[in-house]
């Protein structure tokens, strides 16, 4: 995720092309109902009523978030205690800002009573943050969750929802990740209330070094569209042959080998089918970060964030790819 903040500023004029290529031209309303949308532009249909999916049949794995707790045979639900902090975020990894209920997953930012040191690090907050380590993973598939981001304007600075993937070889699906209200030291204001899609791997063989080869992509976004209070439906198709990503349903991103069908322009993104990301599978991630190390000086709590700040899930499903 780190690489992406990096990547879009890098490539913002490319990105705002590929925003005129593929506008979104269907809006949703306040209710989240994706379908009538999905079945007007695309073929992929989302929403409750759709337990198949046109050529992918039903979800091998799913979860709808429907019990009152955590089902743990699904996640592992991380804690500073046992998988520590994230080394980019102000906040401490606490498997109690995860709850189930009502049908959703939250994960709540919130500020600490005291703040906690951790080595030279100050921590206001306090976040949650799953994975589906020794639970699920699969190299191809379709994956797909719908949430509510907490990204709106004027209420938060630093926060940093995401849904990605990730694989032992240090590839990286991020099938969504939204950034808030900027800092004076980062990130220019167009980024609030938009979402992204971003694949990319190191080149170094270590997430942390500044090696990396990336191709971020944006999702269709304006001013004023993301907003807390409306779900949205992300999805990612990662096959032998392409790479699609849609929002809300509608084919947002379509990558195939040697070839690059957003701008028009002819990229070589062969290495999406590379060592990097077909020789270990994928595994999910869902986790609110507040900021990282660029967004300095951190958050601080009241400054221009929203506590507790609540990042809902509805769902989570995932798709075998069958050949
Ligand atoms: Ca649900």
């Amino acid at each position: 995720m780190r690489s992406a903040l990096w990547a879009s500023l890098a490539v913002f004029g490319l990105l705002v092309a590929a925003l005129s290529v593929f506008p979104l031209s269907d809006r949703l309303g306040a209710d989240g109902d994706t379908s009538q949308a999905a079945t007007q532009v695309s073929k992929v249909t989302t929403g409750e009523e759709a337990a198949a999916v046109e050529g992918w049949g039903t979800p091998a794995w799913r979860d709808e978030f429907n019990g009152s707790s955590v089902d743990e045979s699904r996640w592992r639900v991380r804690d500073s205690e046992t998988e520590g902090n994230q080394h980019y975020d102000w906040a401490v990894v606490d498997r109690d800002a995860v709850c189930v209920g009502d049908g959703v997953l939250r994960i709540r930012l919130e500020e600490l009573e005291e703040p906690v040191q951790d080595g030279e690090r100050t921590r206001y907050w306090s976040t949650g943050y799953l994975d589906t380590q020794d639970k699920h993973e699969a190299q191809y598939g379709r994956w797909e969750f719908r949430a509510k981001i907490p990204t709106d304007r004027g209420s938060s600075k630093g926060v940093w929802p995401a849904f990605w993937l990730t694989n032992e070889t240090l590839g990286e699906i991020d099938v969504m990740e939204s950034w808030g209200d900027p800092t004076e030291k980062f990130r220019p204001a167009q980024f609030v209330e938009t979402s992204r899609f971003t694949v990319h791997e190191s080149t170094k063989g270590d997430r942390r070094s500044q090696g990396w080869w990336y191709e971020p992509i944006t999702m269709p976004g304006e001013d004023s569209y993301m907003s807390a209070t409306d779900f949205h439906v992300w999805t990612v198709e990662y096959t032998p042959d392409s790479l699609k990503a849609y929002m809300d349903g509608v084919l947002a991103v379509h990558l195939v080998e040697d070839e690059e069908l957003v701008s028009g322009q002819k990229v070589d993104y062969s290495w999406i089918w590379g060592e990097t990301f077909t020789s270990s599978p994928w595994e999910m991630n869902l986790n609110l970060q507040m900021g990282d190390p660029y967004w300095t000086p951190a958050p601080v709590p009241s400054e221009n964030t929203r506590t507790p700040t609540d990042y809902v899930v509805d769902y989570v499903r995932f798709w075998s790819f069958d050949g």
